[in-house]
Parts: C-alpha cells; sequence; structure tokens
C-alpha cells in the first residue's frame, strides 16, 4: 500500500459529556469554540445515541461493534475479552491495524480498567494503563458537601500542564508532528467531564453562576415512571444539591472541564490543521453517553432517558460537506462509518449501520431508531420522535420527543398510542445475551493484566 494511500483517522473521546457542549443545543453558551469550530466542518449527528449508559458497556459496545445484547456486558465490571462474543473479537483499531494501519494513541478509550492492549503497536502511558495522572485537589470534598461519594467539583490552582488529559494531548500532539510510514489510526480520550470536576480556575470561574441556567423539571415528574425507572433516579443527592445551594455551581464546574477540554482540542487540531496530515484524515468525536444534571430529578448517568443516552458525534472527512443530522444514530455506527470512509473491508458481524449514506444526504430515508440497553432486557428505543422504554419486568415509558422533549409525560398507558409502541417495539433485540462473567477483584492484584497477557500468548 502506497503512503498515504488510506486516510488517517483522529478518533477523539470523551468521558460523561452530554449535550450541554456548545455546538449542541442545551447550553448554547458553553465555551467551547475548537469543538464548535470542528462541527462547523463536519456531519453533526445532533441525535446521537450510546448503546448503555454507562461506561465499560458503552465502549465495549464501540470498540467491538457488537450490542450489549449480544456480548452480555451490562456494566462496569464485566469484560469484553472475557465475554464469549468478546474474547476473540476484532476491535475497531484492530481491523485498522490487520489493515496497514499504525494503532496508537493515549487517554481513556476502552473503560478504565480494562484496556486493551491486543487493539495498539503502542500506547501512553502504556498498554495497561491508557491515561496520564493529574492533579488532584489538597482537600476533598471541594464543593464542602461530605458524604456524596465522587459528586465534588470545584476550581483547582493548577497549570493546564499538571492535568491528566493535557499529557495525553502532548502525546497525539508528537504523533501529529511525526513522518509516518503508514496511515494512522491515533486516538486521544478525555477524562475531564468525569467525576469528579476538578479544573484549573480560569476555566470554571469564567462562567457567572447567576448566568448559569438550571435545566428544566416537572413537579413529580417521577410519578409516572416505572418502579424501576424510580429506583434508578437519584433523588437523594438531587434532594441536597438542590437544598445546599450547589446545583448551579455543578453545572459551572461541569462546564468549566468542558471548557478545559474544548481548549486542549484547539491545541491538537491546531497541529493537524499545519501538519502534513491536515487534508486527509477522518476526524470522529463522541462521548460514551450522557449525564444528568437534575433532568428528573436525577444526577449522573445509568437510566434509559434522553439525558443518559443522549451523546455528541461528529465525523469531519474530506470530501463531505458539512451538515446537522437529525436521524437517530448510534456510537456502535461508528465502526462501520470509518470502515467506509477508509475502505477497508466489510466485517460481517458488526451490529451498527454505516452513517456515510447521511453524511452525504442528512436527508435521506432513515428506518433505524437507536437502541440503548441498560442490564438484561432493560431496552430503550429511540426513533425521530419517539423513546419506547421496555423494562425487564415488563413495564414501560412512551415519550412524544415533538411535544415533551424533556421527557416529563409517559404515554406507555394511552390507549392511542398502542399502534406506535407496537411498531417500535419491534426494535427491540432478538437475542438477549445472558451477563458476562463479571470480574470481582481487589483493586490492583493484577488478575486482569495476568489474564489478557495469557490470551495475547495463545
Ligand atoms: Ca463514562
Ligand atoms: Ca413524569
Amino acid at each position: 500500500m502506497a503512503k498515504n494511500d488510506k486516510p488517517n483517522v483522529l478518533f477523539i473521546s470523551f468521558d460523561d459529556m452530554n449535550h450541554y457542549v456548545g455546538f449542541l443545543d442545551r447550553a448554547p453558551n458553553a465555551v467551547t469554540p475548537h469543538m464548535n469550530r470542528l462541527a462547523e466542518r463536519s456531519t453533526v449527528f445532533e441525535r446521537g445515541y450510546c448503546q448503555a449508559p454507562i461506561c465499560n458497556p458503552s465502549r465495549a459496545s464501540l470498540m467491538s461493534g457488537l450490542r450489549p445484547s449480544t456480548t452480555g456486558v451490562y456494566n462496569n465490571r464485566q469484560p469484553l475479552r472475557f465475554s464469549d462474543a468478546g474474547k476473540d473479537c476484532v476491535t475497531l483499531p484492530q481491523h485498522f491495524q490487520k489493515n496497514g494501519y499504525l494503532t496508537t494513541g493515549s487517554g481513556k478509550v476502552y473503560h478504565g480498567k480494562f484496556p486493551d492492549p491486543m487493539s495498539w503497536d503502542s500506547y501512553m502511558p502504556s498498554p495497561f494503563q491508557q491515561g496520564y495522572k493529574g492533579a488532584r485537589p489538597d482537600h476533598l470534598p471541594v464543593n464542602g458537601m461530605e458524604s456524596m461519594g465522587n459528586l465534588d467539583w470545584g476550581p483547582m490552582d493548577v497549570a493546564d500542564e499538571e492535568m491528566g488529559d493535557s499529557k495525553s494531548v502532548s502525546y497525539c500532539v508528537e504523533q501529529l508532528q511525526a513522518e509516518h510510514d503508514k496511515p494512522f489510526f491515533l486516538t486521544c480520550g478525555f477524562t475531564t467531564t468525569h467525576l469528579m470536576w476538578h479544573a484549573p480556575k480560569k476555566y470554571i470561574e469564567q462562567y457567572n453562576l447567576d448566568d448559569i441556567e438550571l435545566p428544566d423539571t416537572f413537579k413529580n415528574d417521577l410519578d409516572d415512571v416505572s418502579e424501576v425507572g424510580r429506583k434508578w433516579a437519584n433523588r437523594g443527592p438531587h434532594k441536597r444539591i438542590k437544598d445546599e445551594n450547589q446545583w448551579k455551581k455543578a453545572i459551572q464546574s461541569y462546564l468549566g472541564c468542558m471548557s478545559y477540554a474544548d481548549t486542549l482540542i484547539g491545541r491538537l487540531l491546531g497541529v493537524l490543521n499545519t501538519s502534513a496530515y491536515a487534508d486527509n484524515t477522518v476526524i470522529v468525536l463522541w462521548a460514551d453517553h450522557g449525564w444528568h444534571l437534575g433532568e428528573k430529578e436525577h444526577w449522573k448517568k445509568s437510566t434509559l432517558w434522553e439525558e443518559a443516552t443522549r451523546v455528541p458525534l461528529l465525523f469531519s472527512a474530506p470530501g463531505y460537506l458539512p451538515s446537522t443530522c437529525s436521524k437517530p444514530v448510534s456510537l456502535i455506527d461508528i465502526y462501520p462509518t470509518l470502515i467506509e470512509l477508509c475502505d477497508l473491508p466489510k466485517r460481517e458481524e458488526l451490529e451498527g449501520q454505516s452513517l456515510v449514506p447521511l453524511m452525504a444526504n442528512p436527508d435521506r430515508n432513515w428506518p433505524y431508531p437507536a437502541i440503548t440497553t441498560h442490564g438484561h432486557k432493560n431496552h430503550a428505543i429511540r426513533s425521530e420522535r419517539w423513546r419506547y422504554i421496555q423494562y425487564a419486568d415488563g413495564s414501560e415509558e412512551l415519550y412524544d420527543h415533538e411535544n415533551d422533549e424533556m421527557e416529563w409525560h409517559n404515554l406507555a398507558d394511552d390507549p392511542a398510542q398502542e399502534d406506535i409502541m407496537e411498531i417500535l417495539s419491534q426494535w427491540l433485540p432478538e437475542n438477549d445475551a445472558p451477563d458476562a462473567e463479571v470480574l470481582e477483584w481487589p483493586r490492583d492484584d493484577g488478575l486482569y493484566e495476568e489474564r489478557i497477557k495469557a490470551m495475547m500468548k495463545e
């Protein structure tokens, strides 16, 4: 293969970054100019969804191209490589590697505890550690709220260079400045938007607390949802955050973490744009799942509602005009999309759809909904207009986004909606794999590393 015969891939991932990012609609005052500029030259999928509303199963699905309901990887303690379907799967970077690409990168791409060394020619800081350690506050909690676990936020008096994500970006910048004899698949994984939300203070303090807009909520919103949904909602923390006047401060710090990451995106793209790879590099930017900041009286992720499942997703590729696409698409579509954009051999086992037809024509007919799964047999089906949820116990929710974008009114008991629920339920996965092996271990006994090394020798 001739040098630069194929386009390079810059694969940018975010942890827990939701649609408050500036180029989407919730918080247009979010200060993310570099991502916004990238969005202006990309196809922005404004209805992008994850396959699972927590880290490990979402990333395992994206990187394998297989649904959680196919691998049985539903929670954060189930390594993809220990599942029947994932054991020998060819991950996205592996497919590129087998087809002549250099695969390298830094930062969190797989779930933090389950890196995948077989995916890479090299990885920084090491194949078993995806990100660098960075500055931490001297005292916790910074926000003064005791006994709230990792729900902490606030500024730190540190330089950007002391942050872990800055170090990952430095490695990626070096790669963009280097001369490569093969096309590259370069990943850059950001974690700053993951709790706890501590960033250099200039990024957080640039947001005036008075200007922070709280999301709309609805009195007794959870009265009409399934018992399962009610159980998943973190109403206790929501009440404390409200009562202790922390709601705006939380959003301020979350946006501040985004703005810090955005500055790094500016650094990365600034180097790319003046490099030898400026005109032949595909960029994909995604986040692993959404986040509730008090919507539906809930904080964090782990629900099948819009806030926990909606993600930023964009592609910039040579030859494709910028556009905004409102069709529902999924993170599982990234793998087949990159295959098509780089003209690599197809893989029959992949369960997503290439989004290239939508990049060519964002208004074309698109029959596929986005499917999100949280635990065995709990699924959400998101079409352009509707969200239909069916829980393992058979209970259901239905939301009409044309009239109810905050999902306040569950229509599942409305006889007039039976037909649409019937149509949407046909998209429920046919197979619900039983739970994959759970790895219980004291944090650093090395069991995961040991087993992966043994698999690599086989
Ligand atoms: Ca995550
Ligand atoms: Ca409600």
